[in-house]
């Protein structure tokens, strides 16, 4: 698994919708996100860290490293 900082969620509907644009992007799968700890993981097969992050801040939040 692989995980990724996620800031600027403050609710369940935040955990939604980056679960759901993880989800879309071929090859993430078992995404997993958790709002106390503002962090997604997920099961990654070659996805790059890159389009992670830029599915990430296009819904308007902000991807760590
Ligand atoms: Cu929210």
């Amino acid at each position: 698994m692989e995980t990724i900082k996620v800031s600027g969620m403050s609710c369940q509907h935040c955990v939604a919708a980056v679960t759901k644009a993880l989800e879309e992007l071929h090859g993430v799968d078992e995404v997993t996100v958790d709002l106390a700890a503002a962090e997604a993981s997920f099961a990654n097969s070659g996805v790059a860290r890159e389009k992670i992050r830029s599915a990430i801040s296009q819904i308007g939040f902000d991807p760590g490293d």
